[in-house]
């Protein structure tokens, strides 16, 4: 079917409602024959810990195993709500984690993917708090500690994150533009793919340096998927970053 579908910034919560009846809709209509589905961080709206009794991750993960086994590839990014997934969850979705960023050929072009997190150089607390929690020493004494403990931790990161954004101006939370073409001249690809600042769009842009023969360049931001869908599809032919609406929810 030569298509590559990529997703970011779900923020899955809820085992039933919306947002998962959307992915679980594309993944029966859409990915269904692709090549490839990367799911670029923000799959879920907080991640304690693998060994976390959670419904909506267990359907996740059957839908996406299923897709594994019938041949597409699945490829699990963290996002900055959803880094501790680990490998555990990864095998049961039948997926494959990805450092960040990574490059892929995408039909004969090379194309970086990250969550975005990493790209919003002038939001230095966050940088600090990100530092800090990926660390993997602090990431495994944090998984050592109780389940209850961890999801009290998370409420209250979500919290005064909240309190956090609403005194941040709001172009800090956008992504330091000499921080994309940095990124992208050192990894030598025209096109980037992230999502994190909900800002969903393709911005074209000049590199001070062609790359590949080209000094053109193109960021697609994949959308959050509070109020629609979004899916980028690629093939060879080009890419369209599509709205898609939210499916009414059956049976509630
Ligand atoms: O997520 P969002 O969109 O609200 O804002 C992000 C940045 N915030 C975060 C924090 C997450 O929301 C919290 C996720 C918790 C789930 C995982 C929990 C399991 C592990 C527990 C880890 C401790 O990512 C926000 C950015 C915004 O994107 C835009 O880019 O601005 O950054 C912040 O809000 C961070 C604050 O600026 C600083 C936070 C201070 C917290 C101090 C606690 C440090 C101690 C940590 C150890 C417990
Ligand atoms: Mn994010």
């Amino acid at each position: 079917n030569n298509k590559t579908l990529f997703i970011s910034d779900l923020h899955i919560e809820s085992p039933d409602g919306p947002i998962i009846n959307s992915l679980l809709n594309i993944l029966q209509t859409r990915v269904p024959g692709a090549d490839a589905l990367y799911i670029l961080g923000d799959l879920f709206e907080a991640w304690i810990g693998d060994d976390d009794e959670n419904p909506a991750a267990d359907r996740v993960a059957d839908a996406l195993a299923g897709l594994s086994a019938d041949g597409t590839a699945i490829y699990l990014m963290h996002g900055n709500r959803d880094f501790l997934i680990g490998q555990d969850y990864a095998s049961r979705c039948g997926a494959t984690l990805l450092n960040e960023p990574t490059v892929i050929d995408c039909y004969g072009q090379r194309v970086a993917l990250v969550h975005g997190d990493s790209l919003c150089t002038r939001d230095t607390d966050y940088l600090k708090f990100r530092s800090q929690v990926r660390d993997p020493d602090w990431q495994a004494a944090f998984l050592a500690r109780p389940l209850l403990e961890r999801l009290m931790v998370a409420q209250q990161l979500r919290q005064q994150s909240k309190e956090a954004n609403s005194n941040k101006a709001s172009d800090i939370m956008d992504v330091t533009h000499e921080e994309v073409v940095k990124l992208m001249e050192s990894l030598s690809v025209n096109i980037l793919v992230h999502g994190h600042t909900h800002r969903p769009g393709i911005h074209t842009l000049r590199l001070q340096e062609p790359i590949n023969g080209s000094d053109e360049a193109c960021r697609i931001v994949l959308g959050a998927w509070d109020q629609k869908a979004w899916v980028l599809e690629f093939t060879p032919e080009g890419y369209d970053l599509k709205p898609l609406p939210h499916q009414p929810s059956s049976g509630k």
